[in-house]
Parts: C-alpha cells; sequence; structure tokens
C-alpha cells in the first residue's frame, strides 16, 4: 500500500470537489489548508497511512433539520436550520450560529472546517463545529426572532451540551438571539450548563466576550506590525462590516492611535474621511445593532461622510485594512487596489473574507496578511475562557481576561512565526497558522487510531 494519500494537490482537491458537489464555499476552505498542508506532510509517512488529510476534510457529522415558526401575521413560515459537527479531536465541538439568508450547507461546512484549525490556535481544548439557518433576522420583530430561537433550540437542544458541543453567536446571532436560545435549551432540559457562549453576563456570560473578536483582530495586527518595527498610531485602517467584530475592530484601532475611515454594510460602504472616532462608532453600534438600521444613514449624521451604494470600501487609500463582514469580500482585484495604494497590513475579522486569488495577492506582494482562522480568533478564545468560567461556577475579573486575550493572541502569532517563517524571512501567516492548527488536531486524530 502507496503511504500517499494522493499523488498532487490537484487531485486531491479534485476528489473533495466530487464529494462535495454544489459547495464551493467549503472546496475553497479546504484547497486553501490543503495547499500547505500537503507540502508540510510530504515527509511524514505517518499521515498518509491513516489519511490524515482525507478524514479532516469530511465532517463527523452534519445535522439538518426543519425550524417552523409562526409570524406576527399568524403565517407559519418554514426554515432549514443544521448543525456542522467537524471535528472534536481536541475538546467538545465548539463555533458560532449564523442566521443569514445566504447560509447553506456549503457556508456552515467552510465555518466548520476553518473553527477547528483556529480552536486548535489558541491553545484551548475546544474542537471544531458550526451552525445556523437560512433565516433572516432583519425587519423581524423580537417575537418573531424569538418564536425562531426557540424553535431552532428545539430541535438543538438534543444535539449539544456543555461537553459536548457549545455553540455561539457569529453573523445575525448575537446577545439577544443567544438569551433566547439559552432559555429554550434550559426550559426543554431544565440544566444550567455552559451550553452557550456569549451570553449575558447576568447568566454565565463572560467580560471582554462582545468586544473579543474585534479587539483580538486588532492586536494580532499590532503583533504583525511589530516584526516591521511599527505600530498603527498614525495610520490609516479601512474597515468592512459594521456588526460586532467591525466595531471592536474600529474601537480597538482607535484607542491605538490610528484613523477609521470606513465600515460598511451588504449594502455599500461609508467615507469618513475625518476619521470614525469613539463617539461616531458608538453610533453606528446604537443603528445598525440596536435599531438594525443602514449604515448609509451615516452620512444624514456625520455630514463630510460619503455613502458608496453597492460598494466596498477597498477603493479607499489606507495603510491596513481588516475585512469584517463576511466571506469573499475581497477579492484579487480589491487586494491589487490595496496594495496599490499602500496597504502594508491585512487582518481578516470575517472568516474568509478574501478569495483564493487575493490571499495569493497579498502573499506575493509580501504584505502582513493574516487570515482569519489566526486574526479572529480571540472571540472564540474568550468563548473559551467563558466555558472555563461556567465549569468552575465563577466570573474572573476583566484585567485578568483582557490579559488572556492578549497573551493568546500573541500565542497564535507565535505558532505562525513558527510555521510560516520562510527562507527571505517574510512571513507566510497563512501557512504558518495552517500547520499550526493542522499538526495539533492531526496529532491527537493519530493517537485514537482510526475513529
Ligand atoms: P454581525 O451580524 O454583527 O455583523 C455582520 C456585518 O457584516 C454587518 O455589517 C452586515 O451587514 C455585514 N454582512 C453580512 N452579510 C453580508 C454580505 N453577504 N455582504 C456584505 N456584508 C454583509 O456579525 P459579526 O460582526 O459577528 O460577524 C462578522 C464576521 O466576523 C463574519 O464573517 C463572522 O463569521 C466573523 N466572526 C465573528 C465572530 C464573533 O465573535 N461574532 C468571531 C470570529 C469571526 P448587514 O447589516 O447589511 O447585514
Ligand atoms: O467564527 C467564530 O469564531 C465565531 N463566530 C465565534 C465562535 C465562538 O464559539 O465563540
Amino acid at each position: 500500500m502507496s503511504v500517499r494519500e494522493y499523488p498532487d494537490l490537484e487531485t486531491f482537491i479534485g476528489d473533495v470537489r466530487k464529494h462535495n458537489p454544489g459547495q464551493p464555499e467549503f472546496v475553497q476552505a479546504v484547497q486553501e489548508v490543503a495547499e500547505d498542508i500537503f507540502d508540510f506532510i510530504a515527509d511524514k509517512p505517518q499521515y498518509h497511512e491513516y489519511q490524515i488529510l482525507r478524514r479532516i476534510c469530511e465532517p463527523d457529522r452534519v445535522i439538518s433539520f426543519r425550524v417552523c415558526w409562526e409570524d406576527d401575521q399568524g403565517q407559519i413560515r418554514v426554515q432549514r436550520g443544521w448543525r456542522v459537527q467537524n471535528n472534536n479531536s481536541i475538546g467538545p465541538y465548539k463555533g458560532g450560529i449564523r442566521f443569514h439568508p445566504t447560509v447553506t450547507e456549503s457556508v456552515l461546512k467552510f465555518l466548520a472546517f476553518e473553527q477547528t484549525f483556529k480552536n486548535a490556535l489558541t491553545g484551548l481544548p475546544m474542537g471544531g463545529g458550526k451552525g445556523g439557518a437560512n433565516f433572516n433576522p432583519k425587519g423581524k420583530s423580537d417575537h418573531e426572532v424569538m418564536r425562531f430561537c426557540q424553535s431552532y433550540m428545539t430541535e438543538l437542544y438534543r444535539h449539544v451540551g456543555a461537553d459536548v458541543d457549545v455553540p455561539a453567536g457569529d453573523i445575525g446571532v448575537g446577545a439577544r438571539e443567544i438569551g433566547y436560545m439559552f432559555g429554550q435549551y434550559k426550559r426543554i432540559t431544565n440544566q444550567f450548563t455552559g451550553v452557550l457562549t456569549g451570553k449575558g453576563l447576568e447568566y454565565g456570560g463572560s467580560l471582554i466576550r462582545p468586544e473579543a473578536t474585534g479587539y483580538g483582530a486588532v492586536y494580532f495586527l499590532q503583533n504583525m506590525l511589530a516584526t516591521r518595527g511599527t505600530d498603527l498610531s498614525g495610520m490609516n485602517a479601512v474597515i468592512s462590516g459594521s456588526g460586532n467584530v467591525a466595531t471592536f475592530a474600529a474601537e480597538k484601532v482607535t484607542q491605538l492611535g490610528g484613523k477609521v475611515l470606513t465600515f460598511s454594510d451588504s449594502q455599500g460602504f461609508v467615507h469618513d474621511p475625518d476619521g470614525i472616532d469613539q463617539d461616531k462608532i458608538d453610533w453606528v453600534k446604537e443603528h445598525k445593532t440596536k435599531r438594525r438600521g443602514r449604515i448609509a444613514d451615516y452620512v444624514q449624521e456625520f455630514k463630510n461622510a460619503t455613502y458608496h451604494e453597492g460598494k466596498r470600501p477597498w477603493s479607499v487609500p489606507c495603510d491596513v485594512a481588516l475585512p469584517c463582514a463576511t466571506q469573499n469580500e475581497l477579492d484579487g482585484d480589491d487586494a491589487r487596489t490595496l496594495i496599490a495604494n499602500g496597504c502594508i497590513g491585512v487582518s481578516e475579522g470575517a472568516n474568509m473574507p478574501t478569495t483564493l486569488e487575493g490571499v495569493h495577492v497579498f502573499k506575493d506582494a509580501r504584505i502582513l496578511y493574516a487570515p482569519g482562522k489566526a486574526a479572529n480568533a480571540g472571540g472564540v478564545a474568550v468563548s473559551g475562557l467563558e466555558m472555563s468560567q461556567n465549569s468552575q461556577r465563577r466570573s474572573w475579573k476583566e484585567p485578568e481576561l483582557q490579559k488572556l486575550l492578549l497573551d493568546i493572541m500573541q500565542g497564535i502569532h507565535e505558532s505562525c512565526l513558527q510555521y510560516g517563517q520562510q527562507s527571505d524571512d517574510y512571513v507566510d501567516y497563512v501557512r504558518g497558522a495552517n500547520i499550526a492548527g493542522f499538526k495539533k488536531v492531526a496529532d491527537a486524530m493519530l493517537a485514537y487510531g482510526v475513529v
């Protein structure tokens, strides 16, 4: 028997594509990882013998179910819900829940796959999972969202648990939705356990969880800039999105002396040449998160700003960019535009916001480029700390948590340096993150034999 699973990367990806028809996002995420792993395992027969790469690209299970709910007009609505339990080799499945009309099995499989490596990078004992539904919370009343969340959890509860699978928030799922889902879980099971993270502080949530993803992405950027002897102070930053991750990333950039120039949503982007300071960020948080408005309204409030309907912010000249909205929101042309305009660092708050072509453009240009699985791991890391606090039945203090977040982001940066340093001294953070994450999960899989 040959110890090589596949003769080359193309054959392997072709096989993944064949086995996952109509799932382009999943195939894309696998390809991005496999490009580095193929090379890394070339001289390591144990990984081939146990078919680790092939096995790691097959979720442990994909659960899909019907979610029925009643809208305010008394109409019965039907949505599809999922939970993808990708890999629990190093801990219980862990990862967010996304409610968005664009959610498909492919999107959730790519997210659960990415989550597996990301969670490994944090150094905490968490496997990878992701869930969601093709439900659009926009324009829905609180009661409609509540009924949907309750219905979703009425099926999900049998598949999750504090030591089994611990969901959290993602696009369209914030504190409100987590509250409704936790309430329903508690009601059905009569158990108060750490089955979800991102909870309210009154019922087992952790301090700094809301801030953690955005802050963490900026800490990672600071770590990258430090390798070139510079920092954020005085730098112009372009940020996409205007939700949880984008607004807290903007807050940290501002605190560290940078100037934020843009926010976006699914309709377009705003450019504020005066800079989006803390007061303006607070306005965006209130407007987008609490009142669920459109970013376009920003220009009514702040008159020097301009709104660009249907466009993304990457053409605005900047020193650093933080894509914090969604997958594939930055393509090869956007990457070339950023570089031509002088951008030296990109830190991904979102999951897979850059297309494969964009990733190669960044790497070829030798700029500082951190993939989401490294840069946005701060959120799930603090989720992991929330799990620890729930198990201990204690709440840790903010300074302690702030320090842990800083340390974890620095640790991930070091792992990327360890596996991503190239002969010309360039750090390939994609390669570093892929190999460091893969190695940990793969070695645990080897220890278990064929299961
Ligand atoms: P939110 O729901 O708070 O915000 C999402 C933002 O992205 C909104 O501005 C939204 O605009 C925009 N957006 C959503 N879908 C699209 C789309 N198809 N095209 C353009 N813009 C879009 O989500 P989060 O801030 O939590 O998540 C943002 C990204 O960060 C996601 O990729 C998520 O997976 C990732 N992430 C989140 C973590 C967390 O802890 N929350 C942790 C790690 C990663 P609109 O209002 O118009 O929908
Ligand atoms: O993509 C992500 O890492 C998240 N949405 C957060 C997951 C979590 O379990 O906190």
